[in-house]
This record gives structure tokens, sequence and C-alpha cells, in this order.
């Protein structure tokens, strides 16, 4: 069954020209791109979307790293996409993350780790509508 999870390309990957090498392996992996956008996050839409991570110590450092460059968030689709997707970026930690990931690749510790993504289909879902509306999301055979 196909599949809708969110990316987003972190700061800290933004800050070091890595955008374009993170969605071409990306595209490598076989995901469909639904939508995509360059922006910024202020306080209270990072705060939103961290909503689940509330109640963690790291939650406040977390809003403030994730509000404070420009960050890329991508809809994504493919068959198993949010499991194969996380198998892509690999572990939280970029340090403990395997060989060839993007984590590993990009990412510098388990807050400036480069990438998001979804961690389950509902979230996908959920998520995707977050940054993009459902018109965005329509795939080119459907008429908007
Ligand atoms: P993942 O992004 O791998 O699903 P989560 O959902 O546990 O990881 O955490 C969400 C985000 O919170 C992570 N991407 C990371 O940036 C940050 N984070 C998670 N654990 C820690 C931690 N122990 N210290 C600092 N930041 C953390």
């Amino acid at each position: 069954m196909k599949q809708k999870t969110l990316a987003i390309i972190k700061p800290d990957a933004v800050e070091k020209s890595a955008i374009g090498e993170i969605i071409r392996r990306i595209e490598e992996a076989g995901f469909k791109i639904l939508a995509m956008k360059y922006t910024r996050l202020t306080k209270s839409q990072a705060m939103a979307f961290y909503e689940v991570h509330k109640e963690k110590p790291f939650y406040n450092d977390l809003v403030k790293y994730m509000t404070s460059g420009p960050i890329v968030p991508i809809a994504l689709e493919k068959e198993n996409a949010v499991e194969d997707f996380r198998k892509l970026i690999g572990s939280t930690d970029p340090t403990k993350a395997e060989e060839g990931t993007i984590r590993k690749l990009f990412g510098t510790n388990i807050e400036r780790n480069a990438i998001h993504g979804s961690d389950s289909a509902e979230n996908g879902e959920r998520e995707v509508l977050f940054f993009f509306s459902k018109s965005e999301l329509v795939t080119t055979s459907e008429t908007f």
C-alpha cells in the first residue's frame, strides 16, 4: 500500500548546503516528491509540530533549534514509505546511525541530525498536512 511520509531537511543540513545531495538520495531510493518548500518555522509552529515531545527534557532546545534557520519540508509517497524512509535516514543519533544513511553522512549530533522522518503511517498523513494543503498533494494524473 502506498504511504505518505514527511521529510524535513533541518537547519544544520540547509546551512551546510546539503539540500541537493539529500534530495538526490531520496529520489534515488524511489520516493515520489508530492510537494516541497523552503521555509522557516515560527516558534508556535515548531511547538505545535513537536507537541508529542512537550514533556521531554529536550523539547525547548528542539523548538529553538528548529526555528534557528530555514528548513525544507518535503511530502513523499512510496510503498511502505514510513519504514523505508526511516531506514534511509538512519538512527536518531548520527553517531550511531548505519553507514551510508543520511544522518550518518550529514548529521552532527542527536539534535543537529540533518533530517526528520515520520515515525508511523498515521503521523505521516498528519505531518504532511501540517505543511501542505490537500490540493498541493494531488498527483499529476488528478485534476485540481
Ligand atoms: P526521530 O526524529 O528519529 O523520530 P524522535 O521522534 O525521538 O526521533 O525525536 C524527535 C527529534 O527530537 C529528533 N529528530 C531530534 O532532533 C530530537 N531529539 C530526540 N532525542 C533527543 C535528545 N535526547 N536530545 C536532543 N534532541 C533529541
